[in-house]
């Protein structure tokens, strides 16, 4: 009989070989006859499967809340540099979405895979923190730059009030904000922030949406989809610092010897 040629590669999420592409067997036609948004496409493309209005419309927002954060942060930091050295926009693009790690913005998957095994496993935030602690790892999803107790960071309270109308359950949030409270008694800044809430709030969507089972869950926890959210939106806001650098004629950006502290 015949016999196929053996493939290099496999792909299972999109298929651009008959009349139009399809996205995870979604023809593009209905994408926009049905009016389906950029939710519905990561859904379709990362998750492989239409998932419930409520929970692209929670996508959209993480995407709209994280896709800029003004020009002091590391990322808009870089690629305004890198902008301003005279180089292309994808170049001033990546300098800034390298930026992107376990301190800034790529906290998501830690703050989920944390939080969901010390939850799963009936910790009490004051064993959660302070095993992490003993172990010298910071709470991922915990503490902020400006953001404290007295100045709380309004993209988390957005995505809390979203959640709490919207979600059949916010159980591993209501974890994550009883560790807050605990990191907040040991200084002001130990906020739960925006990592923290998308982290917590992406393990409330796969297990009270229904639309995962526990084996798919865990495998998105461990694989690490969920700071594709933040370099993804985030890349927004860095194209549109390029574009500002550019269109404002920036000469190359040298630091200031007064800013350094030089010493032996
Ligand atoms: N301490 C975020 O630190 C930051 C602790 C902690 C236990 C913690 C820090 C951290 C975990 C990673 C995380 C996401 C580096 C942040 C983001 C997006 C952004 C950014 C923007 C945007 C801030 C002072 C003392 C030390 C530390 C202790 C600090 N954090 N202990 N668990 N999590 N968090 N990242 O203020 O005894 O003095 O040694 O790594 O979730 O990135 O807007 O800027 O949209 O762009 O620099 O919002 O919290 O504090 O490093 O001086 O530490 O607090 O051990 O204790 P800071 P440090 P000690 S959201």
């Amino acid at each position: 009989g015949k016999v196929r040629a053996p493939t290099h590669i496999i792909s299972t999420i999109s298929d651009d070989r008959g009349e139009e592409p399809r996205y995870a067997g979604v023809p593009m036609s209905s994408i926009i006859e049905q009016g389906y948004g950029v939710g519905d496409v990561i859904s379709l493309l990362w998750f492989k499967r239409s998932l419930p209005r409520y929970c692209t419309q929670f996508i959209e927002i993480c995407i709209m809340l994280c896709a800029d954060h003004g020009p002091c942060v590391s990322g808009a930091h870089n690629t305004i540099v890198t902008a301003r050295a005279g180089k292309d926009l994808v170049s001033s693009l990546v300098s800034g979405l390298l930026t992107i790690g376990p301190r800034f913005g790529g906290a998501i998957d830690d703050a989920a895979r944390y939080f969901k095994d010390a939850y799963d496993r009936g910790l009490t935030p004051y064993e959660y923190v302070e095993g992490m602690k003993k172990k010298g790892i910071r709470v991922p999803g915990i503490g902020h730059r400006i953001k404290s107790r007295d100045n709380r960071d309004k993209r988390v309270e957005l995505l809390q009030k979203f959640a709490h109308t919207h979600f059949p359950s916010v159980k591993y949030m209501e974890y994550a904000v009883q560790v807050e409270n605990y990191t907040l008694s040991k200084a002001n800044n130990l906020v739960l922030n925006v990592d923290g809430a998308i982290g917590s709030l992406f393990l409330d969507l796969l297990a009270g949406s229904g639309m995962f089972t526990k084996q798919e869950i865990d495998e998105i926890v461990e694989i690490g989809y969920l700071n594709g959210l933040f370099v993804l939106a985030r890349s927004i806001g860095l194209i549109g610092h390029t574009f500002d650098q550019k269109r404002l004629k920036q000469p190359l950006y040298r630091h200031p010897w007064e800013d350094v502290l030089y010493t032996k």
